[in-house]
């Protein structure tokens, strides 16, 4: 994969779950590449990872690692971020970063394109990837908003363990069978790796994703609250979350309440207008049982809408359910997206 007037770009994390995610979906856009660098910490430096055919090996991410990169997309945890995305940017690289490092950055845009693609032109050299529960969800309220006004959101989350990482998928695999051998196992990774107390997530539901913070809410959920204002340049709005992981390998779900500011809105209304909605793909037709599931989402870019329906009491309140896989427009697809739209409009060096 190389174009001669293509761009040198580094994936950091390139073993991750995401970082996986990120090299398929490079090749997949065909994106212009020259040279592709993987990088990761250094336990995962040696590995060897084919891309269309080509072997490449990963290196150890260090600050040299960025002379000459042109793009760097990032996904190896928030350290490694604060550490080195500024290194990258220093020796003139343009950092896509999809952990929370940056995000709440002031100086640093937090972007997803079908919303806020133009904050691009405030960068200072780092954009932020937000988080992957946030991400889908204002994909399908953004259109919402424009034509209706939006006056609350509250959201319910059924999370994949793949947000966790590759970890977290093989824990869940290895407990369910060894629940259903009988055998006994030890939950190492779930709800949070580093977390005091580890539970058991085959055949369960646990409502902690990441940390909790003192105001009692986890921290996924202070993301989904925050990131939303930020995201939306709306800082007034209310938005309320709880995250829950469920025994699901790859794509969230959410059931998201939300209040429009226009009178008279009907479900149809709604659904007119996600239909030509861009990045969503509407999935509603109960009559027929459809509905968006994350089995029939996996390895999609879009984010699928349905159960669309009015609040039986609240005259502007509607309900939805909206379902994407979030290793890739969740992580790895809205960040090459996100370096598709820099390119395009004349940003990147
Ligand atoms: O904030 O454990 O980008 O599912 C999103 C997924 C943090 C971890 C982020 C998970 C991550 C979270």
């Amino acid at each position: 994969m190389s174009q001669q007037n293509g761009f040198n770009v580094a994936v950091v994390g390139a073993t991750g779950a995401v970082g996986q995610q990120m090299i398929e979906t490079l090749v997949k856009q065909n994106f212009p590449i020259k040279n592709l660098l993987l990088l990761s910490s250094a336990r995962s430096a040696g590995k060897k990872i084919n891309v269309s055919g080509q072997e490449y090996t990963v290196q150890e991410a260090k600050p040299e690692s960025f002379e000459g990169i042109d793009i760097a997309l990032f996904s190896a945890g928030g350290s490694v971020s604060k550490e080195l995305a500024p290194e990258a940017v220093k020796r003139g690289a343009i950092v896509v970063d999809n952990t929370s490092a940056f995000r709440m950055d002031q100086n640093t845009p937090l972007v997803v394109p079908e919303v806020n693609e133009a904050d691009l032109h405030n960068h200072n050299g780092i954009i932020a990837n937000p988080n992957c529960s946030t991400i889908q969800m204002v994909v399908a309220l953004q259109p919402i908003r424009e034509k209706f006004g939006l006056k609350k959101v509250i959201v319910s989350t059924y999370q994949a363990v793949s947000g966790a990482g590759a970890a977290a998928i093989s824990e869940l695999m290895d407990q369910t069978k060894a629940i259903l051998n009988n055998e006994s196992y030890e939950p190492k990774i779930l709800p949070v790796k580093s977390d005091n107390n580890h539970y058991q997530i085959a055949f369960n539901a646990i409502p902690q994703i990441d940390k909790f913070q003192d105001n009692g809410y986890t921290f996924e959920e202070m993301k989904m609250i925050n990131e939303t204002k930020k995201i939306m340049n709306l800082s007034d709005l209310p938005v309320s979350a709880t995250c829950v992981r469920l025994p699901v390998a790859v794509g969230h779900s959410e059931s998201v309440y939300f209040e429009i500011e226009a009178e008279g809105v009907t479900a149809n209304d709604i659904k007119a207008l996600l239909q030509d909605a861009p990045g969503v793909v509407l999935q509603d037709d109960p009559e027929n049982q459809i509905y968006p599931m994350p089995a029939n989402c996996v390895g999609k870019n879009d984010v699928f809408v349905g159960r669309i329906r009015k609040d039986i009491d609240e005259s502007r309140g509607f309900h939805m359910w909206v379902v994407s896989d979030n290793l890739l427009k969740g992580a790895a697809w809205n960040s090459v997206q996100i370096a598709e739209s820099l390119i395009k409009l004349g940003l990147v060096k």
